[in-house]
């Protein structure tokens, strides 16, 4: 059915819709009758645009009140929801217009400037901003009745598209069904054991799988009540914990919480679970956070293209350095080359199969082909073993991969750029351990004989092209990479040379 639907199922009943479904960090107030009323309005807007199920409506704009209720739009419209990162710039957005084919987009009005041009070139006729502080001419356009209930859609039927970035630099779009969605809401929200007294603080940004299904979808479920930020603050963070009973983070946020002095278990008395993901939790963020609060974080661990795959317990041992247990109805096997399962304790590919796994990337047939087995599992990309109980730990990744503060970055999409400049020979691009981000991206770049090149006007040329988490944060200039006697970049020895640049 409509994800839409099953979370309207879950909502408090018309005669309760003043019962509240958030409260932002500035205070505002929003109870269930505001959500379904202006959903709805969104919705009829949408349909009145002449949007038809299955169409696209991009949405790139700062997490807000607004775009909660707009992702709720285009689910009860029937639309394919498209977030985009906020800090996607010009060459990136054409790219996911112009693949997307959208018919509304909406956008926050600071870019227009170099939105509106975009929009023409591809046709989109029907594009609106949204401000964070809920203005722009979208919310102006919504003047229409609310649409009462939802267009009906099939469990395989598209219901978002995510983009996620590939080894090739090339973005695809991971096309999510209702059914993909829902299975895997539905399962966290047991596994998790929500309750109905849970109030979930939401720092995290809404346009990535993280804070969008995993922690949003959860709470909709559940009919709850959030605390919403609209970005992570450890100091308002820190005041609001005291409300809530519920967090999910990226790791950068615990450390980010470490780091204060005056963080501490009083602030998480009413606190029941804290959950991290979309990166390596490091063993002594897990050790320090447990030494200085109280609580064990839950790690679990998922991808865009398939939610989550796997969890550490509620009950029982939340093991560091592994993300526990494959999730109820999800098939996760460690495998060889070959693919047949190895030993408990043997590394290998990680891939799975289940009802949350995506049909395959929008209007990209061969990489279907390319990212599920033969037998139909999808493959991760990240290495992993199993212990003789059953928790899988990540070791390692096949995929050329940086995740920088929660952030992916593919090293090649920035390695092509670098390389269309002039005075560079080659460039390679790596992750180097951060104390921050986990990891920080780097690059070492060769010259041309006779170039001279400049770190920080190579940084400022990178920037107006790039999402300001994928610029390097330092570049070093080299005569010439290292390479292997096949003549491959040697990227473990840059690692291994600049392993230190960032130390704390
Ligand atoms: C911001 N900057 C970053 C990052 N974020 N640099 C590297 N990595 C980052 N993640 C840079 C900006 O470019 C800027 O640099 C400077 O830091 C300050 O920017 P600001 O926006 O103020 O930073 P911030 O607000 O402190 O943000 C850091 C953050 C944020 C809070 C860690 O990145 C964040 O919320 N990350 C969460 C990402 C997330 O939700 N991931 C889930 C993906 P300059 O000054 O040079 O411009 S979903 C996923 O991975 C899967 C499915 C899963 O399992 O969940
Ligand atoms: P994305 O493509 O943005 O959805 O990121 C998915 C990738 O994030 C996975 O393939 C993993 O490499 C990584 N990831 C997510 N959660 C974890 C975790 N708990 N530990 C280690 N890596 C993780």
């Amino acid at each position: 059915m409509n994800l839409y639907g099953l979370f309207e199922q879950r909502f408090p009943h018309a005669a309760d819709s003043s019962t509240l479904f958030l409260e932002t960090a500035a205070g505002r107030q929003v109870s269930f009758g505001e959500l379904i009323d202006t959903s709805g309005r969104y919705a009829a807007q949408l349909i009145a645009l002449g949007v038809a199920p299955g169409d696209r409506v991009a949405v790139q704009v700062d997490k807000c009140v607004e775009s909660v209720f707009l992702y709720l739009a285009c689910l009860r419209a029937g639309a394919v929801y498209l977030p985009l990162n906020s800090a996607y710039r010009e060459s990136e957005i054409d790219y996911f217009l112009g693949d997307a084919e959208p018919t509304v987009f909406v956008h926050a009005s600071r870019d227009a400037a170099w939105i509106d041009p975009i929009c023409r070139a591809r046709g989109i006729a029907h594009h609106f901003t949204l401000d964070t502080n809920g203005d722009g001419t979208w919310p102006a356009a919504c003047t229409l009745a609310p649409m009462q209930g939802y267009v009906a859609r099939g469990d395989d039927d598209l219901a978002c598209i995510l983009y996620t970035s590939g080894t090739t630099g090339r973005s695809k779009g991971a096309m999510l069904t209702h059914r993909n969605l829902s299975s895997n809401a539905l399962t966290l929200h047991k596994v998790w054991g929500f309750r109905a007294d849970d109030v979930l603080l939401h720092a995290l940004p809404l346009f990535h799988v993280h804070g969008l299904f995993v922690a949003l979808n959860t709470i909709l479920l559940n009919g709850g009540k959030m605390l919403f930020h609209e970005r992570f603050d450890a100091a308002p963070v820190m005041r609001d914990l005291q409300r809530a009973t519920v967090f999910m983070g990226v790791p950068t946020y615990y450390t980010r919480l470490l780091a204060e002095p005056s963080f501490g278990a009083a602030q998480c008395a009413g606190m029941r679970l804290f959950v991290s993901g979309s990166a390596p939790l490091l063993p002594e963020t897990f050790e320090a956070f447990r030494e200085r609060t109280g609580h064990t974080i839950l790690e679990r661990y998922g991808m865009t293209e398939t939610g989550m795959i796997t969890s550490n317990p509620l009950e029982g041992e939340r093991r560091g350095g592994t993300v526990g247990f494959p999730l109820p109805g999800v098939d996760v096997r460690v495998v060889d080359d070959q693919l047949n399962r190895v030993a408990p304790n043997q590394i290998g590919h990680i891939q799975l199969k289940g009802p949350n796994v995506l049909p395959g990337y929008w209007r990209l047939p061969e990489k279907n082909a390319e990212e599920f087995t033969a037998d139909g599992y999808f493959k991760t990309g990240d290495m992993g073993m199993f212990s003789e109980d059953g928790y899988l730990a990540i070791v390692g990744r096949s995929k050329d991969l940086v995740i920088s503060g929660g952030y992916n970055v593919y090293p090649k999409e920035i390695e092509l750029l670098l390389d269309s400049f002039e005075g560079v020979e080659e460039s390679a691009v790596i992750g180097l351990p951060h104390p921050d981000f986990g990891e920080a991206v780097a690059a070492v770049v060769a010259a041309k004989p006779g170039a001279r090149l400049e770190e920080s006007a190579v940084i400022a040329t990178l920037k107006g092209s790039l999402a300001n988490f994928k610029v390097p944060k330092r570049i070093f200039v080299v005569k010439e990479l290292p390479r292997n006697a096949m003549g491959k970049v040697q990227k473990n020895v840059l690692r291994d040379t600049y392993k230190s640049t960032f130390a704390a």
